[in-house]
């Protein structure tokens, strides 16, 4: 059996974790993609010098030609400038825009079998310029965010109930942007819902909720808050763990159900779109959109972001791409 292939399109922050992650893992080879010369060579140079430490096997490459990424099983993008603070993840659009231009052609040009995992923001609208220059299939070009938007969640009620992460499913629904909609009635420490043990905690209703309120405005910003005390560049170890859950998934045909930035074709009432909902990852990309039932409150608050999403669509149609 041959080996799979992993190519990163970005060798920045995000992109060096991402080589890090699967060659420690062993989960494939990786061709880590850059413009700057020597960037990437210069990035693999210094991982493969880790090998032996690390005990893992593998090929690992750094080009600044795209040929090399040839024969991908998945591609992983995250070429793209990062927030400032200050900005928001919507103010990339134009520049990023360009990029994902050029790298769509390529990709589609040299790995045109390959599943696409894009990770650049703003997310939502750099998942759809992909699908639309390429012309792959909706269940082989998706985004990563609700893996790390959820992670954020559960982070964040493991310190607030101080129990083990491990033990937290917290859910995202929605658009990578301030309007995302982590659910919370979903929200469970191992099928015990966060809410019952949040009052049991307080022995008082109201404040329960109060504090599930600053959690979900806090994995809102999560993001931003990250930028902010960085103040060069936007977080990398995080998304470069939850893309590589996704990745992982594919490859080993695990069907994981992870959040993902999928194509709904009517799903949660959204047509033609791509948002932030449930899905199975198998071999063949996305397997299926995994829908669940929205109170008013919940759907208000899908339909909110959907309409964030589709605006940003529109502002990115209108610019012309
Ligand atoms: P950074 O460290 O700047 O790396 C980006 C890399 O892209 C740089 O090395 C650039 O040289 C490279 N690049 C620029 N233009 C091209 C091109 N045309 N072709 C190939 N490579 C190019 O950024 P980063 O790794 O921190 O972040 C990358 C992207 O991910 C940004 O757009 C972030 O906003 C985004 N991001 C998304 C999430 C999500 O959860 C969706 C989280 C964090 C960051």
């Amino acid at each position: 059996m041959s080996r799979k292939k992993i190519s990163l399109i970005g060798g920045g922050q995000i992109g060096g974790v991402l080589a890090q992650l699967i060659a420690q893992r062993e989960l494939a080879d990786v061709v880590l993609f850059d413009i700057v010369p020597d960037l990437p060579q210069g990035k693999i140079l210094d991982l493969a010098e880790a090998s032996r430490i690390d005990n893992f096997d593998g090929k690992l490459s750094g080009t600044n030609n795209y040929e090399d990424i040839s024969g991908s099983d998945i591609v992983i993008i995250t070429a793209g400038l990062p927030r400032k603070p200050g900005m928001s993840r919507d103010d990339l659009l134009v520049t990023n825009a360009n990029i994902m231009k050029s790298v769509a052609e390529n990709v589609s040009k040299y790995a045109p079998n390959s599943i696409v995992i894009v990770i650049s923001n703003p997310l939502d609208a750099m998942v759809t310029l992909f699908q639309k220059i390429s012309g792959f299939p909706n269940h082989r070009v998706f985004g990563q965010a609700g893996v790390l938007d959820s992670s954020r969640f559960a982070t964040f009620i493991a310190w607030e109930l101080g129990v083990s992460v491990k033990d937290i499913n917290a859910l995202v629904l929605g658009g990578h942007g301030d309007t995302m909609v982590p659910l919370i009635r979903y929200a469970n420490v191992n099928g015990i819902p966060v809410m019952e043990m949040l009052e049991r905690k307080y022995n008082d209703k109201q404040k329960a909720e109060e504090v599930m309120t600053a959690m979900v405005e806090r994995t809102k910003m999560a993001g931003g808050e990250v930028v902010k005390l960085l103040k060069t560049g936007s977080a990398f170890y995080s998304p470069a763990s939850a893309a590589i859950s996704m990745a992982e998934s594919i490859l080993k045909d695990e069907k994981r159900v992870l959040p993902v930035c999928a194509y709904l074709n009517g799903e949660f009432g959204v047509n033609g779109y791509y948002v932030g909902v449930p899905a199975i990852l198998g071999s063949n990309g996305i397997e299926k959109i995994v829908e669940l039932s929205l109170n008013e409150t919940e759907q208000g608050l899908m339909n909110n972001s959907v309409k964030a999403v589709k605006e940003l669509v529109e502002d990115m149609t209108r610019l012309g791409f």
